[in-house]
């Protein structure tokens, strides 16, 4: 049998916590065959909900669960730490400017990357899905700087598993039949899902979707419906983030299919014309625990416009955030 892995989760007594951990502990995330540790992080008001979860989480005896820590301090819980889920994170308030916002969650990014440099397994896989996520990656990435820059991660599998879903819906057909869509850039309302080269059983999906429904209503309908949910449930997305979360830890640690590509938010090589540095959705493969960007696609001036404007409002929180001293 396999030795456990410690798994650090932050904002675990959150809703997405909520969903995640069960999904983590019951082997969703790294296979049926691994044991986990879970190690998390709340802040000090939490820790008793955090608690409340913790007992739920005994009460369901998974096999795969070996341990739980529990700590309101990332140098604990992200002790020798295999995987890192940041979820935690400060959400906008009304009239908050995206400064405000950025520099609010720099208080909590900063010091969580110092933490995963400092004390977490060299060879961490970190995925921060608490927004802004792509520019929050950035400033924990910056700040571990004894870490591989391409250990760090933002989370636009939630986006791309609406893109499927939306595009599953249109055709009637199911959601296994989709292949090879992409989310470009941020986690945002500026991101970009594209289907120029992503497939419905093995044919080219624009050949059987109208173009004016791609360009005016798909894109803006994937884009938004993080507010839709919001509107519908009270609540924002939490199973499907979470969900999600899984979805793009397991792909990364145990490898995409043969022939399929994901979308992650990685750090850009430059490659497809995108600033190097930015935290930037592509499409990709993984294979033995690393991540590859897929090469070679043709770029129409349609998505070019799109891919630069969604790296150009990353260009910008990264600018903030120089300015904030966090990066
Ligand atoms: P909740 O407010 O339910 O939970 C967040 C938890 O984080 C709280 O329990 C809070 O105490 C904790 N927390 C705050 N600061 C912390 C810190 N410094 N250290 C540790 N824990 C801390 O939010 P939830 O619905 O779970 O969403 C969490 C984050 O995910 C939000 O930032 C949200 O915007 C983001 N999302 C990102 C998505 C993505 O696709 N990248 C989609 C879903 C979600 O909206």
């Amino acid at each position: 049998t396999k030795q456990p892995v410690r798994v650090a989760v932050t904002g675990a007594a959150g809703q997405i916590g909520y969903s995640l951990l069960f999904r983590i502990a019951s082997g969703d995330m790294l296979g049926k065959d691994q044991p986990v540790i879970l190690q998390l992080l709340e802040i000090t008001p939490a820790l008793k909900a955090l608690n409340g979860v913790v007992m739920e989480l005994r009460d369901c005896a998974f096999p795969l669960l070996a341990d739980i820590v529990t700590s309101d301090d990332p140098m604990v819980a992200f002790k020798d730490a295999d995987y890192a889920l940041l979820v935690g994170a400060m959400p906008r308030k009304a009239g908050m400017e995206r400064g405000d916002l950025l520099g609010a969650n720099g208080g909590i990014f900063k010091p969580q990357g110092e933490a995963l440099n400092a004390v977490a397994s060299r060879d961490v896989k970190v995925l921060v899905v608490g927004n802004p996520a792509n520019t929050n990656a950035l400033i924990a990435q910056q700040n571990a700087p004894d870490l591989d820059p391409k250990q760090f991660t933002a989370m636009v599998r939630l986006d791309h598993n609406r893109a499927i879903s939306q595009l599953a819906e249109k055709t009637g057909k199911p959601v296994s039949s989709i292949k090879n869509l992409t989310i470009w850039g941020n986690h945002s309302s500026t991101q970009y899902p594209d289907l120029s080269q992503a497939t419905v059983d093995g044919q080219p999906a624009l050949d059987q979707v109208d173009r004016d429904w791609y360009e005016q209503q798909y894109i803006s309908t994937v884009a938004k419906r993080g507010a839709a949910i919001i509107e519908a449930r009270g609540l924002s997305s939490a199973a499907s983030a979470a969900s999600a979360a899984i979805d793009h830890m397991r792909d990364w640690a145990l490898g995409t299919p043969e022939g399929e590509w994901v979308s992650m938010g990685i750090p850009s090589d430059g490659s497809y014309g995108i600033p190097e540095g930015l935290i930037y959705g592509f499409p990709v493969t993984c294979k033995n625990g690393k991540y590859e960007i897929v090469q070679g696609l043709p770029v129409s001036d349609f998505s070019r416009g799109k891919m630069d404007a969604t790296a150009q409002e990353l260009t910008e929180e990264r600018d903030e955030v120089r300015k904030l001293g966090l990066v």
